[in-house]
């Protein structure tokens, strides 16, 4: 499980970028997203600097949360 902080996301439509992003590395992603606390918990078998990059590229820098 993996939790980051993504500052950019402030609305459905980001929560929709960043859920794809996570899933174009891999479709079985558990992507939980709060808009609220800007940030997205994901459960997946991919490495989190993997995840950070994929988001990265989508236009939504991550960083590691500090509750994850
Ligand atoms: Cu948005």
């Amino acid at each position: 499980m993996i939790t980051l902080k993504v500052p950019d996301m402030t609305c459905g439509h980001c929560a929709g970028v960043v859920t794809k992003a996570v899933q174009s590395i891999d479709a079985a992603a558990r992507v939980d997203i709060d808009l609220k606390a800007q940030t997205v918990t994901i459960e997946t078998k991919a490495g989190s600097a993997t995840v950070m990059r994929a988001l990265d590229i989508a236009g939504y820098p991550a960083a590691p949360s500090v509750s994850g």
